[in-house]
C-alpha cells in the first residue's frame, strides 16, 4: 500500500477504458472511490467489481460532465465523508468523426467541446476551491499526443486536447502557493472504446485503426497515473507523453507485416 491508502480519488467517465482502469488500480492502493459516468448500468458493474476487489470505500454517481447544473449539483449533494476530494482524475472525454474540419458536422465539435473541455472546466471548478481550502488536493487531467500534435482530419479533437494542455498549465500557475498539483497524462493510441466512439459503432472502421499496431492498454495509462498521484507532496509532475513502442508522434506509427 501507498500514501494513496485512505485518499479520495474521484473519477469522471469511469465506466470504461482508461477511467474504468483508473478505479481498479487506485482501488489496489488502497483508496476511497468516487466514481461517476453517464452510463448508470456500467457504472454499477464498476461500483461491485470495485466492491469485490477489496476496495477501500466505493460510491458513485451518474453525471453527464457536458451539463454545468448536473455537475455543481452532484458534486453538491456529495455525502459528507466523500466531499473532501484528494485526487480528481479528469479523464471523461470522447472523439466523434475523423472528417475534414470545412465540411464536419457541427455537433461533433459541440459534443467534443462540451465534454473535453467544458466538462473538464465544469469538474474542476466544482472540485477545486475544496482541495485549496483543505491545503490539500491533486488534479489530473487526461490529455493526449493529439495535444501536442494535430494530424490530418481531427482539428477539433486535437482542439481539445491542446485545450486540456493549456487548461492544466493554466491551472498549475494558478495554484501555486497552494499545495494542489496538476498534471496532465497525455497518451497516444490506447486501445479502449476511443475509436468506435469516433466511429459512432463501426466496428470494422475502428479496428483497423489498431491494425498491425501495439497500442497502449488502459491499464499502462491507469499505471502513469497512479505513479504521478503517488509521488511525495512536494513533487508535481507536470506532464506525461506515452505512446506505444510502435507510435512515434500524433501521425507516426510501426505497423508490423
Ligand atoms: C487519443 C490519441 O491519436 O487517437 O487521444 O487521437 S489519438
Amino acid at each position: 500500500m501507498s500514501d494513496l491508502a485512505g485518499q479520495t480519488v474521484l473519477v469522471t467517465g469511469a465506466s470504461s477504458g482508461i477511467g474504468r482502469a483508473t478505479a481498479l488500480a487506485f482501488a489496489r492502493e488502497g483508496a476511497r472511490l468516487l466514481v461517476c459516468a453517464r452510463r448508470e448500468e456500467r457504472l454499477k458493474e464498476l461500483e461491485a467489481e470495485l466492491a469485490n476487489s477489496g476496495v477501500n470505500a466505493v460510491q458513485s454517481f451518474v453525471v453527464d460532465v457536458q451539463d454545468r447544473e448536473a455537475v455543481n449539483a452532484a458534486i453538491a449533494a456529495l455525502p459528507a465523508e466523500w466531499s473532501a476530494v484528494d485526487v480528481l482524475v479528469n479523464n471523461a472525454g470522447l472523439s466523434r468523426g475523423l472528417a475534414k474540419m470545412y465540411d464536419d458536422d457541427y455537433r461533433n465539435w459541440e459534443e467534443m467541446i462540451d465534454t473535453n473541455v467544458k466538462g473538464l472546466l465544469y469538474v474542476t471548478r466544482a472540485v477545486v476551491p475544496g482541495m485549496v481550502e483543505r491545503g490539500r488536493g491533486h488534479v489530473i487531467s487526461l490529455g493526449s499526443t493529439a495535444g501536442h500534435q494535430t494530424y490530418a482530419n481531427g482539428a477539433v479533437y486535437c482542439a481539445t486536447k491542446a485545450a486540456e494542455k493549456a487548461i492544466s498549465e493554466g491551472l498549475k500557475l494558478d495554484l501555486m502557493g497552494t499545495a494542489v498539483r496538476v498534471t496532465s497524462i497525455d497518451p497516444g493510441m490506447v486501445e479502449t472504446e476511443f475509436s468506435e466512439v469516433r466511429f459512432r459503432g463501426d466496428t470494422e472502421r475502428a479496428e483497423k485503426v489498431y491494425q498491425n499496431i501495439t497500442p497502449l492498454r488502459a491499464e499502462d495509462v491507469a499505471d502513469a497515473i497512479v505513479w504521478a498521484a503517488s509521488r511525495p507532496a512536494h513533487v508535481n509532475i507536470h506532464t506525461i507523453l506515452m505512446t506505444s513502442i510502435d507510435q512515434g508522434n500524433s501521425v507516426t506509427f510501426h505497423r508490423h507485416g
